[in-house]
């Protein structure tokens, strides 16, 4: 009393006994690949509800690993590690220009997986519906480390990335961003707990996407400070660039941080749209801790400490509600200004550690740093 299985049916056919057509194999529900080439055809092959899973070790392909392959909502295309075990997946084995991981693709569940040492983008979504990417790191590639892009850029979430040291010398560092969601458009789309930082650009870019994304509990720190000896560094250094190439569009950012940055801590960077930003906190960075000169932007509740260019300067466009630049509103003490603990490693659910940096123990005012 057995089911037939593949092995079976093989062994029928070479034993001649008239199986004439075996059918196309579709490519098992659950994937376990422990080398590049295995990964690559698991990622290329992929079909509603293939589960990848891939071992632990370093990964070197030697061309992008790419898809086109939808899953659905209801049964989406899984890459992730193998069990708890460490997968980094290395570019430096990739031809100059090219990516790590490019999808062209609805409905994948990306987690727990590094991504290093590429080329150029470590990880490109290009007009991709329903992704969610949890506890990716994207570092020390030669352009932005995560990247969506293209029109129908709808419903993604990024939660718990951390993008760092990415670095694109061709162009002096004047492009690599921790997060780049640019050159398109689509509504839903989530950036969530992340950490950007030491990016030779900015922590986040938005230029020329059309549509608001929504950022929370992130942190953008360091970032544009020329950490490559380059002598014609050109990295701007923006926390979190919000806007660029005409698009008027309202972004959101919620209970978030930025920090050392060598430009400014939040910029509309010309979007005129009513950006709202609720509940952050800019400390040292090089300019403004905000910047929102030609907009329509809503600040409120936030916290500008120690930045080199002063609080804030908006235009009169703005709405400036309860900030610490605002009249009547005091400047609560940070219980710690020591960033150590911002680059310990994540909480066992991938959350943000914990940390008393730049926090305040206000109800009212600045990112409660969680
Ligand atoms: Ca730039
Ligand atoms: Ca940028």
């Amino acid at each position: 009393m057995s089911r037939p299985t593949a092995l079976t049916a093989a062994a029928a056919l070479a034993l001649g006994a008239g199986l004439a057509v075996l059918p196309t194999q579709a490519q098992a529900a659950t994937v376990v690949v422990s080398n590049a080439t295995d990964l690559s055809n698991a990622i290329k092959n992929a079909t509603a509800g293939t589960v990848i899973q891939v071992r632990g070790g370093t990964y070197y392909p030697t061309a992008t690993l790419q898809s086109t392959a939808n899953g659905t909502s209801s049964s989406p295309v899984t890459l992730t590690a193998y069990g708890s075990e460490t997968v980094k997946i290395d570019g430096s084995n990739l031809p100059d220009g090219d990516w790590i991981l490019k999808l062209t693709a609805d409905y994948w569940n990306v987690s727990h997986l590094t991504f290093q040492n590429s080329p150029d983008s470590a990880v490109v979504c290009q007009s991709c519906t329903g992704t969610n990417w949890n506890d990716v790191k994207t570092i020390n590639g030669g352009d932005s480390g995560f990247t969506l892009t293209g029109d129908g850029t709808v419903n993604n979430t990024v939660k718990n990335l951390d993008s760092y040291g990415n670095y694109d010398a061709a162009n002096h560092g004047e492009n690599a961003d921790g997060v780049a969601v640019k050159y398109g458009s689509g509504t839903g789309n989530v950036i969530t707990g992340a950490r950007l930082y030491n990016n030779s650009d900015d922590g986040i870019d938005f230029w020329s996407f059309s549509s608001p994304v929504t950022v929370e509990h992130t942190w953008s720190f360091g970032n544009g400070e020329n950490r490559w000896g380059d002598a014609a560094f050109a990295g701007d250094g923006n926390g979190y660039k919000l806007g660029g190439d005409g698009e008027v569009v309202a972004h959101v950012v919620n209970n978030s941080a930025a920090w050392d940055n060598a430009g400014n801590g939040f910029t509309e960077n010309s979007n005129t749209g009513a950006i709202v930003i609720n509940r952050t906190t800019a400390y040292a960075n090089g300019n403004w801790g905000y910047y929102f000169a030609t907009g329509a932007a809503k600040l409120g509740r936030n916290l500008a400490v120690s930045n080199g260019s002063g609080k804030a300067t908006y235009g009169s466009s703005v709405t400036s509600y309860m900030n610490n630049w605002d009249s009547g509103v005091a400047t609560p003490s940070f219980v710690s200004t020591d960033a150590t603990t911002a680059y310990s490693a994540r909480a066992s659910n991938g959350s943000l550690p914990a940390t008393t940096f730049l926090t305040t123990g206000s109800t009212t005012i600045g990112a409660t740093m969680n």
